[in-house]
């Protein structure tokens, strides 16, 4: 007998849509049918969409800094809040430290991620690509099941000059791993802040005239380019406009291996959320920073022409309050000591879906590409994650598509105290989210055990393998 029959919804997926009954065996996908058999649980779900659980290739997790502080957001609660929006696996990073290697903090990011409740796999975030790390553990770490690194190309301490970057492609690539890279120009940056205090310019609404697009769209011109010429695949993070965008297009019109990624804050909010007055604007600080309105829709027709294949979340929580937040240097700190990032991985599918689906700019199927199987083939974990096919962990989202909600930090199950997107109104809400055939989330009640997610080592994966062409002294 089957463990779980979810009879009545119309299943959603990458392939299309259809009406069926869907059976669930030792946690994976028994069986699709117009009519299943009784089973040990029955789910009637008349009315309801089912999609595989939201795969969030991007989020901060209890992420060390150098000083030994972690992140305020923990694996158990960022877990809670991503099966609270209907997502089941997550991929988070690891970061090395200039001077440091990269095998005892992944050791130790692991024992953090040992309180998961979402299936958890690694970026590798690579800030001193000296030999001992190139040649002797980043070949251990993908032993471990490691297999994207992730390049910054800006932030202290975090940035790699063009140099440092090529040596992570070229690693890469010998590697079989993925790049992952935050595109924008450290020094532009710099000489804007610079010339911003100057000018006595410190509220975070100045954060988004530091950051401007030239900015975001130079750096990822030049990571496409060096990466192009080293014949490595790479995604472009957080891509929050269309110029940035239109070098990924133009680039994968010549054929190269290059993805773009979007988050919801860049469809959703503005460069005027950081003026609103009483400090409020630090509450929407991320990087790349939101942008004009008009852009938004330029970034809507970017993922409608594939150009954006993925959307995560860049979930990375800084409380508005307390020492580990937002101001930790006071209420009136200066916009460039504000932390960057915002919270956003319970609100990731609702934000979409109703912008989305329900505002008919993308279909249901798109979408599940989107936050599910785009972002699950991009990491090497399709189909086992993003599809319900026969045989795959049975990570599956029941959704209400007209269930109409007002997003709350008082609904967040994050351990931040804000969400950024406090007040907005949804169309499409998850009523119901099992993980690999377990209710885990039902009624916004998040019924998992911490610790009862699984470690998801990935092996080598044919999207990312090197075209070939690359001339032999330079392989
Ligand atoms: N930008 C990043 O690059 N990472 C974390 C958060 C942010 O805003
Ligand atoms: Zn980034
Ligand atoms: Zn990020």
């Amino acid at each position: 007998m089957l463990d779980v029959a979810i009879r009545g919804a119309t299943l959603v997926t990458a392939e299309g849509m259809q009406r069926a009954d869907l059976g669930i065996q030792g946690g994976v996908v028994a069986a699709i049918a117009a009519r299943l058999p009784e089973a040990r649980r029955v789910v009637e779900a008349d009315g309801l969409w089912l999609m595989p659980g939201g795969v969030d290739p991007h989020c901060h997790i209890e992420e060390p800094a150098p000083d030994g502080t972690v992140m305020e957001e923990g694996f158990e609660s960022a877990s809670r809040s991503a099966l609270a929006g209907g997502t089941t696996s997550v991929v988070c990073f690891v970061p090395q430290w200039k001077g440091g290697g990269v095998l005892e903090r992944f050791r130790e990011q692991k024992r953090r991620a040992a309180r998961a409740m979402v299936d958890v796999a690694f970026h590798q975030i690579v800030t001193d690509p000296v030999p001992e790390v190139l040649e002797r553990e980043l070949p251990a770490l993908v032993e471990q099941g490691v297999r994207s690194l992730k390049a910054f190309l800006t932030y202290d301490p975090l940035v790699l000059d063009d140099g440092a970057f090529l040596k992570v492609l070229a690693a890469a690539r010998r590697l079989g791993c993925l790049v992952t890279v935050h595109c924008e120009n450290h020094h532009a940056i710099a000489h804007r802040i610079a010339a911003l205090k100057a000018a006595g310019l410190e509220a975070p609404f100045a954060h988004a005239l530091a950051r401007p697009p030239v900015v975001e769209r130079e750096a990822t011109h030049r990571a496409i380019a060096l990466a192009e010429m080293l014949d490595q695949p790479l995604q472009v993070f957080h891509v929050s406009c269309a110029e940035a965008a239109e070098e990924i297009a133009r680039a994968q019109a010549r054929g190269v291996q290059v993805w773009g990624e979007t988050c919801p804050q860049y469809l959703v909010l503005t460069a005027d959320d950081m003026a609103r007055p009483g400090g409020e604007g630090a509450k929407f600080m991320c990087s790349p920073a939101p942008r004009a309105a008009a852009e938004q829709e330029r970034l809507w027709a970017m993922i409608r022409r594939g150009v954006l294949d993925v959307v995560s979340s860049d979930h990375c929580g800084f409380s508005f309050g307390g020492t580990r937040g937002k101001r930790p240097g006071g209420r009136d700190a200066p916009f460039d000591q504000v932390p960057n990032g915002i919270p956003g991985l319970q609100a990731r599918l609702p934000l979409l879906f109703s912008e989305g689906v329900a505002a008919g700019r993308i279909t249901p199927e798109h979408f599940v590409r989107l936050v599910a199987a785009n972002p699950a083939r991009m990491m090497g974990l399709w189909p086992r994650k993003g599809s319900l096919h026969i045989g795959a962990d049975a990570d599956c989202v029941l959704w209400d598509p007209k269930a109409e909600r007002v997003l709350s930090n008082a609904a967040a199950q994050h351990a931040i105290d804000y969400t950024p997107y406090e007040g907005r109104a949804v169309t499409g809400w998850p009523v119901m989210v099992l993980r690999r055939g377990e209710v885990v989330m039902e009624g916004d009640v998040v019924a998992a055990a911490p610790g009862s997610g699984e470690w998801l080592p990935r092996g080598p994966y044919d999207l990312i393998r090197p075209r070939g062409g690359l001339e032999p002294w330079l392989a």
